[in-house]
């Protein structure tokens, strides 16, 4: 006998509620850990979970969301890979009465009636929070600043919102310039690749502003086979905090780590039997991150959950 059902909750499967669930696949350490909590998170709320992995592909994620429809879900929860084109599948839920909640990732459609509630972060506070660390790591310091991106997925919402984000905070200063910027899909192997490509195009490079932490520890590998040291020679920024990244940081490799988190499970469950229950939840639920620079990582380290 699996935990009694919250009162009020639809019986759908013998009072258990069942949950849709589209991630969006398994590129990073943070989408391990992501997907991780919303199956334990289920598990311990009695949900009935039905989890597919897009393989970071919006078609999908759009055949995985119609199939729900098809089976009659209580409810769909998805991370969109992208932010747009999602109004045709997000109005078919809506039509068949099915709720659905944005978990970690948004969409840009102007109806926010076909959707009940977007839990995750702040890309663009992360993105700030990135470039305020940097405008104070170079602080007095003569310039150019001379910078490389490494961005997360194309048309994503936290590539497009932690490039804005940082672009914003170096924007006024004209020491700081990003001479070079491309994606490195949030994979570790493309985040090499694509490093070992700016390593060849560019002649000086002084600072790495990585979209993720699986980008920067491949980039990493590729700055110390060109015989630089990272986090010296190169300054490493990044943002996650996945705890290998944490260990990069005591090993001096990644100067600092803007905190993303993933563990959003419990949180999930808890608005997904509200809103199967007819409750109303708020529009937008922010969870809550710091930042990181090397002198705290290794306190930090032991209590990293991620
Ligand atoms: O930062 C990255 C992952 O959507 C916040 O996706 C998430 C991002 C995360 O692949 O590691």
């Amino acid at each position: 006998a699996g935990p009694a059902p919250a009162s009020g909750v639809k019986a759908g499967s013998g009072g258990r509620i069942t949950m849709g669930f589209a991630q969006v696949g398994a590129e990073s350490g943070w989408r391990t850990a992501n997907t991780k909590s919303v199956q334990e998170a289920a598990r311990k709320a009695g949900v009935e979970l039905k989890f597919s992995d897009a393989q970071q592909k919006q078609e999908n994620q759009i055949k995985a969301i119609r199939t729900f429809i098809q089976q009659k879900v209580d409810v769909i929860a998805f991370s969109p890979v992208v932010e747009s084109g999602w109004d045709t599948v997000l109005k078919e839920a809506k039509d068949a009465g099915i709720p659905v909640i944005l978990t970690d990732r948004a969409v840009d459609t102007k109806d926010t009636s076909l959707y009940k509630s977007f839990l995750g972060s702040d890309f663009v506070k992360e993105g700030k929070a990135a470039g305020e660390w940097l405008t104070g790591a170079y602080a007095g310091r003569p310039g150019p600043v001379d910078i490389v991106e490494l961005q997360g997925t194309t048309g994503s919402a936290p590539a497009n919102d932690r490039k804005a984000g940082f672009g914003e905070a170096i924007r006024g200063d004209g020491r700081f310039r990003i001479v070079a910027s491309q994606s490195g899909e949030f994979t570790r192997a493309k985040g090499k690749e694509v490093m070992q490509a700016f390593l060849k195009s560019q002649k000086h490079i002084d600072v790495l502003y990585a979209h993720n932490d699986d980008m920067a520890l491949g980039a990493i590998q590729a700055i110390e086979e060109s015989g630089k040291k990272p986090g010296t020679d190169i300054k490493v920024i990044s943002v996650d905090g996945i705890k290998d990244a944490f260990v990069a940081m005591t090993e001096g490799k990644i100067n600092v780590v803007v905190e993303c988190n993933p563990l959003l499970g419990d949180q999930l469950m808890d608005l997904a039997k509200k809103v199967v229950a007819g409750e109303s939840v708020p529009a937008r639920v922010e969870t809550e991150e710091g930042v990181f620079p090397q002198d705290k990582a290794a306190a930090a380290l032991p209590s990293r959950k991620y």
